[in-house]
């Protein structure tokens, strides 16, 4: 009964089809990143938050940012205002944000004792002001759009941990990984069980389909991707409740850089593949078309571009994508601060005008 109250709530649900591959009127699109400094009126809520994190910790100014996007373009999924960096934060190394640079730790990981005394998190209480987000994200929605969770994979949220915050060459946690692999596995698997748990919480509050961010999986050599990255984002998607209120929750892995993985991802069981643009989407079709939908994959530095050029390049990968099902239009990767709100515009509505041909 309650399955089919909260299956005729939703609107819009052509996003959470295309990811089972179940056919559809025209392409989904979501923008990695969609709310953010590129909106003035992001900014302003962040203002009024005082701070980045406050921000997050604020379940209403969460819930409006989160919205502020669909508010101007037709996106088909909102995705939960919050940061992968959160689980590292309750397992209490102190994230914070200095003005102008990225995330930085107060307490850095390097040694077994180091991991060893980290904080067991409880999702529902450490992580409450999530949850919180989540339910209040999900009644002001009010079905319009499905709402997507997330979680940073072990190895990315790793990499923050032991580089103390950002980093272009890794050489701590490269260097922890070579020297004592057995010290990183401790910690990676750490890393899975929390992940579990915090992505497992956001579904039972209404997260509806989850992405897991593995940002600098691309970074790691072939083996040890396999061991380091790949091989606990398997162990989570195992983890994961994979239906909830009567409704599949597919799951999306995305590595950035990960093009030349996408069978081994497609193992894992997630139903579908975020893809960066520098792999080719209709190649990548062929290669796991049938087992799993496939997400992306505009260059997020086209949105530079004029919206004429914008259009085009919509084009070519629809094209590229060829017909049918099984395909979520979005960026390869985060949209840049300084992109044109109304570039994302013509992106979005690209996408809504052209995509129609390519179903039905
Ligand atoms: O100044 C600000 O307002 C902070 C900028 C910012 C924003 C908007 C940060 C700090 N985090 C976020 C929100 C965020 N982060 C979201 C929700 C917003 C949305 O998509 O609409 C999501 C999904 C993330 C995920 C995230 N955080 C990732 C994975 C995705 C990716 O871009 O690769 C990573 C790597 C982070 C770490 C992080 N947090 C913030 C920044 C600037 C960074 C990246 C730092 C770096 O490049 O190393």
């Amino acid at each position: 009964m309650n399955a089919e109250i909260s299956m005729s709530e939703l609107k819009n649900d052509r996003f959470l089809k295309a990811l089972l591959r179940e056919p559809v009127d025209r392409t989904p699109i979501w923008m990695m990143r969609q709310a953010g400094r590129y909106l003035p009126e992001y900014k302003a809520t962040r203002a009024q938050a005082g701070d980045f994190m406050s921000l997050c910790m604020n379940p209403d100014l969460a819930c409006e940012v989160t919205i502020q996007p669909l508010e101007r373009f037709p996106l088909d999924a909102a995705i939960l205002f919050s940061d992968i960096l959160t689980i590292p934060d309750a397992m209490g190394l102190g994230l914070y944000f200095e003005t102008g640079e990225g995330p930085c730790f107060k307490k850095i990981i390097r040694t077994e004792a180091d991991v060893q005394s980290l904080n067991v998190v409880n999702t529902e209480s450490d992580l409450d002001y999530v949850l919180k987000a989540v339910k209040t994200i999900r009644r002001e929605l009010n079905g319009r759009v499905p709402l997507i969770g997330f979680s940073g994979s072990p190895w990315t949220l790793a990499t923050y941990m032991v580089e103390g915050g950002s980093s272009k060459d890794f050489r701590h946690v490269k260097a922890m990984m070579y020297d004592t692999p057995e010290v990183m596995h401790q910690l990676l698997d750490v890393l899975a069980k929390s992940v579990i748990d915090y992505l497992n919480a956001q579904i039972k509050a209404g997260a509806q389909a989850v992405q897991i961010f593995d940002t600098w999986g691309g970074s790691l050599s072939d083996v040890a991707y396999r061991e380091f990255s790949l091989k606990y984002m398997q162990q989570i998607v195992a983890g994961l409740i994979r239906e909830h209120d009567g409704r599949k929750v597919p799951v999306i892995l995305f590595t950035k850089g990960g093009g030349q993985w996408l069978e081994l991802m497609a193992d894992t069981g997630a139903d579908a593949l975020g893809l960066d643009w520098t792999t080719d989407i209709g190649s990548a079709r062929g290669r796991v078309g049938n087992r799993v939908a496939l997400q992306g994959n505009m260059d997020p530095s086209v949105l530079y571009a004029s919206p004429a050029t914008i259009r085009t390049e919509v084009k070519r990968i629809l094209d590229s994508y060829g017909q049918g099902s099984g395909h979520v239009f979005n960026l390869g990767h985060g949209i840049h601060q300084f992109v044109d709100p109304d570039h994302a515009k013509a992106f979005v509505e690209a996408v809504v005008e052209l995509s129609p041909a390519y179903h039905g």
